[in-house]
């Protein structure tokens, strides 16, 4: 085991080779998530099975992250924060850094690299570029239109979107023929066919040649994956609980709860590490893992968040703590969401429910509410739909899913004259300008859901169920004209 720069703490992962030439991993979005799940997982993996699969990184836009970890070798902390304490692992597994937006010809370059056997993906769900009104390549996107037209030109610049750098590494690939996988790891549903799908019309649409939509069909893979831990964002808090719990100063640390699962489908036409030995489930049914992901904690916890801001709840578990929105979440869990999935064999449903709700009460971990209520336009497309549809359809109202994008509406789309207040004003989300357009000068709020939904924000077959529209503008008006926790009330009766 080896040494870490930060000071005499054993690494994790540091016995996989120290040559970057011939690291096997590509990984795009260098965020907190990716840092402590799949690059936990890899390191583990690797210490259990030592093999080629260090990670080259590359973050996105901000070099936040990589200066430090530069500094530091790429080696950085994982504090795990849980009611038994906190405890730290030092992570050895990046053997190369960059950022995409300053570098995009070096990440094609990558992708070109026979070396490199796999790609994964934490870009979150925005950076898959898939419209909520299609659900095909989200060519509305300015910046995704951008990169067709760039492709399209005699010289190709560079894309800027991840679908875009994907495409064109594949097509670089497509010359070597050398056999791929891309590995999304965001709360996206069927991701990996969702990624093919993007990948595959980008190229079509850029007019690439046949032999890169040939390589890409029968040499790339795209595996599915759940992922599944809370990781809230690094604050200077947690570089000082590091430096007290090992003694080290580090620049570059993530935290994260103790809990993390992994579930991976099994198609690695190039080879992959022994993940199975790192903590990670290969498994053929993921797809119905992300299921129970998205709709049991990722939607509810969105309601959490939603609901918790308006009442002034700075954190998930202080939300939580609230009985009426642990009620009001419990129920959407309960009566509307997990009638729609269709559960994975080996999963224990009421034991991942329980699990759920201790890990919503983690104090220590202090997840914030704008934290998880940001960028919603791009997440709740994920994570209302397909079930609200599910009941529309068969003549049933899902009063709860209303309830969530109410509470969306209330924090970050407020109708005119309404302050949801400090946590509320705190969530950020990239579509938030055009949103309040939308609804500019309707006289009630109402109207003011009608005319947000109508945009396609979350589905456009969804603003077509007018039951649904009615019921999420009659909550919203109860939320600004009484408040949160009458709003619940009312949509628990219905
Ligand atoms: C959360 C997720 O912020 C959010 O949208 O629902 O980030 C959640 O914490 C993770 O998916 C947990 O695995």
């Amino acid at each position: 085991m080896g040494r870490s720069r930060l000071g005499t703490v054993p690494l994790l992962g540091a016995s996989a080779p120290e040559d970057p030439a011939r690291a096997g991993i590509i990984h795009l979005g260098l965020g907190a998530f990716h840092r402590a799940h799949a690059a936990v997982h890899t390191a583990l993996a690797m210490q259990a099975e030592p093999g080629d699969w260090g990670i080259v990184g590359f973050a996105h836009r901000s070099r936040r992250v990589v200066d430090p970890m530069a500094r530091q070798d790429g080696v950085y902390s994982v504090l795990e924060l849980s009611e038994a304490g906190a405890r730290a692992d030092v992570l050895n597994v990046h053997r190369g850094l960059g950022v995409m937006a300053e570098e995009p010809q070096r990440v094609i370059a990558e992708i070109a690299d026979p070396a490199r056997k796999l790609l994964t993906l934490a870009v979150s769900e925005g950076g898959y570029s898939v419209s909520p009104r299609t659900g095909g390549l989200d060519v509305d996107s300015p910046a995704l239109r951008a990169d067709l037209d760039d492709a399209r030109s005699e010289n190709p610049a560079a894309p800027r979107t991840v679908i875009g750098l994907l495409a064109a590494g594949l097509t670089a690939r497509a010359r070597s023929g050398a056999p791929f996988a891309v590995l999304p790891c965001d709360n996206v549903s069927a991701a990996g066919r969702t990624t093919r799908r993007m990948v595959t019309e980008f190229l079509q649409l850029s007019g690439a040649d046949e032999d890169a939509l040939t390589f890409v069909r029968e040499h790339v893979s795209f595996p599915d994956a759940m992922v599944d831990r809370i990781v809230p964002a690094t604050t200077p808090a947690t570089s000082a609980q590091v430096a007290a719990l090992l003694g080290v100063q580090d620049d570059a640390p993530v935290r994260a709860e103790q809990f993390s699962m992994w579930v991976i489908e099994d198609d690695f036409p190039a080879g992959r590490p022994a993940w199975e030995r790192g903590g990670a489930i290969m498994s053929s049914e993921v797809e119905k893992y992300e299921q129970v992901k998205l709709r049991i904690l990722n939607g509810p916890h969105s309601l959490i968040a939603y609901l918790g801001a308006l009442d002034d709840r700075p954190t998930i578990p202080a939300a939580f703590a609230e009985d009426w929105i642990a009620e009001a979440t419990l129920a959407l869990i309960h009566h509307e969401n997990l009638p729609t999935i269709d559960l994975p064999a080996d999963l224990d449903v009421n034991g991942y429910i329980e699990d759920l709700t201790h890990r919503w009460r983690n104090h220590d971990l202090g997840h914030r509410t704008a934290q998880v209520g940001s960028d919603g336009s791009m997440r709740l497309p994920q994570r209302v739909p397909t079930p609200a549809l599910t009941h529309l359809r068969a003549g049933r109202l899902p009063a709860m899913l209303a309830l969530t994008v109410a509470a969306w509406f209330a924090c970050v789309v407020p109708p005119a004259g309404f302050d949801p207040g400090e946590q509320a004003r705190a969530m950020t989300d990239p579509d938030q300008a055009r949103l309040q357009e939308v609804a500019a000068g309707t006289t009630t709020p109402a109207a003011h859901a009608r005319a947000l939904l109508a945009s396609g924000c979350l589905s456009t077959e969804l603003a077509a169920h007018e039951e649904f529209t009615d019921l999420v503008g009659a909550l919203l008006t109860t939320l600004v004209s009484v408040g949160p926790r009458a709003a619940a009330a009312e949509a628990l009766t219905l």
